[in-house]
């Protein structure tokens, strides 16, 4: 058997919290930090049969994105740069939570119910991590995981996520889909960057990196697209991680993070922790305010464009739809479906569950309202567009293609991709923004003693369990008018219950938000104080 003395290895690692149950869920594993080494070591023993069993590379990223610094995650990439399939996130949970005893045997099982033949299979796996102080040590673990299945690994010190899912796409492409290399995701979005915008006018962009993995990669990036956008970059790693600044904060508080005085026209941009999501605002001239442009306003914007290209191209019969999820803004879904006259499509939450659903499409565009999300095409759409080339439009629909990164959310591409189209159509942000008006909504969080006992239907709108839950919040729901909505949801990342409402005014919404918390609170065993 191949397995390099699992056991010596393992003994490095004992399951310490017994008591925790480690679930791989909306994003892969999260928790404290120091919870997580023997969750890493085994998720290496994983990665590496998943690539016998594919014959192909696969990534693990360390990482917990934009939860706090203390906390720590790993998200496991599928050989096609996506995430891991739903079939192996059961067996990830499984094997995390196997006794230390047990764990020899859980994988010998693992193995023979796989038909793995570990004799005639080669193991390959890619890792990366963020900045976060655990990241390192943990790295260490999960090497000795893929070490105790005779893997070979190749570790690519910090990147951002998306970076990792890119390289993981390239290398299993033959080069397909780019160079499977940092230097080459630089030199692929800047060219595409470069090519797709005007001479003309230069840009510039302040963005917030939220002291993650962000600030560093952007001042790689900088040097290749000087020539016609450049970049101030605050919280670069001298705050704590995701803390007053990020795009998380920037979207739950709707405001810019606390390091930041918003000068007029100026575009702003925050990044999460691993640079996998990104919101914009600005500070609007006529009422002073700040603005928030979110997932749902990327994706309107995409959508437009893409359309525009595609017809001046004649290529309107492409099918093309755009998927959000239940925080998407109601004024997004109206003007994506009445204005724009596209299909738009709600899935629960996890960019795992919008990018299986894009992909059903010729063209899916996806975004979640907290920044997180990208656009597919299909090989054949890819191919038709090619064959028109010779067209301007279709020109620009291929720099296009070559700007995104097709595998997952990525803040970077997006940040370019946004830039870009506002470039080509000579739109300043204020334009961009009036598309719609969002609705005013509120997001808000309850600690519960088991977030477990919440169950949903309906991509997450409606509420099963506790009994009686979904009927008490039906009645508060119509205490506040036609347009006032909400829906709870256990969170995938963080030990909470998160709450969503919308109301015809601010005021409205923050008061629903906070009714529906306290029913939360009562009916799901809630933690501290009321609202
Ligand atoms: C992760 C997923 C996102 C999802 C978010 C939800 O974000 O990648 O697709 O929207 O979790 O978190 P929760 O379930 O806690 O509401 P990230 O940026 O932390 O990887």
């Amino acid at each position: 058997m191949l397995l390099n003395n699992l056991n010596d290895y393992a003994k490095k690692y004992p399951n310490k919290r017994p008591d925790i149950h480690q679930q791989y869920g909306t994003a892969g594993f999260r928790n404290k930090a120091d919870t997580l080494f023997h969750v890493t070591f085994r998720t290496g023993i994983l990665a590496a049969l998943r690539s016998r069993s594919t014959g192909g590379i696969i990534g693990v990223m360390i990482t917990a994105s934009h939860n706090p610094e203390q906390d720590n995650g790993l998200k496991i990439i599928e050989p096609d740069g996506s995430m891991l399939i739903q079939t192996w996130e059961k067996l990830a949970t499984k094997i995390a939570n196997v006794p230390d005893d047990k764990l020899e045997q859980c994988v010998a099982d693992l193995i023979s119910e796989l038909n793995i033949n570990l004799e005639n299979t080669m193991a390959k796996v890619y890792l990366a991590r963020d900045t976060r102080k655990s990241s390192p040590p943990l790295s260490m673990a999960l090497i000795d995981g893929i070490k105790a299945c005779q893997g070979e690994y190749k570790d690519f010190g910090l990147l951002t996520t998306p970076q990792l899912h890119y390289i993981v796409r390239c290398a299993n492409s033959d080069g397909h889909y780019g160079v499977p290399s940092e230097q080459g995701y630089y030199e692929k979005l800047s060219q595409a960057f470069l090519r797709l915008t005007t001479k003309q006018r230069k840009l510039h962009l302040i963005v917030d990196c939220a002291n993650g993995v962000g600030a560093d990669k952007m001042k790689l990036l900088a040097p290749y697209l000087k020539e016609k956008i450049t970049f101030d970059l605050v919280n670069i790693g001298d705050g704590i991680l995701n803390l007053g600044c990020g795009a998380d904060f920037v979207k739950v508080n709707q405001r810019q993070p606390d390091s930041i005085e918003l000068k007029p026209n100026q575009h702003y941009a925050s990044f999460d922790g691993d640079a996998d999501r990104i919101v914009f605002y600005y500070r609007n001239d006529r009422d002073g305010k700040f603005h928030l442009l979110d997932g749902d306003k990327i994706a309107v914007l995409v959508a437009k464009f893409l359309q525009q290209l595609l017809n001046e191209s004649g290529l309107n019969e492409i099918q093309m739809i755009v998927v959000q999820t239940a925080y998407a803004n109601g004024n997004s879904t109206k003007y994506i479906r009445d204005t724009i006259q596209l299909t738009s499509d709600c899935v629960p939450t996890g960019v795992k569950h919008l990018h299986h659903r894009a992909l059903q499409s010729e063209i899916g565009i996806y975004f979640e309202a907290n920044g997180h999300g990208t656009i597919l095409f299909s090989e054949n759409v890819q191919k038709q567009i090619q064959q028109q080339r010779s067209n301007e439009n279709a020109k620009k629909l291929l720099h296009f293609i070559d700007l995104v990164n097709q595998t997952v959310g990525d803040a970077i591409s997006d940040m370019l991709i946004v830039e870009a189209i506002l470039d080509n159509l000579n739109l300043t942000i204020d334009e961009w923004d009036s598309f719609y008006q969002d609705l005013p909504n509120k997001l808000l969080k309850v600690a519960v003693k088991d977030r477990n006992v919440i169950t949903t239907t309906d991509a997450e709108r409606k509420c099963v369990e506790p009994n009686g839950l979904q009927e008490a919040i039906d009645k508060v729901v119509a205490e506040f008018g036609q347009q006032a909505r909400s829906f709870i949801r256990p969170s995938g990342t963080e030990d909470v219950v998160r709450i969503y409402t919308e109301a015809q005014t601010k005021e409205l919404a923050d008061k629903l938000a906070r009714k529906v918390g306290n029913l939360v609170y009562d009916y799901a065993d809630g933690i501290g104080s009321k609202f």
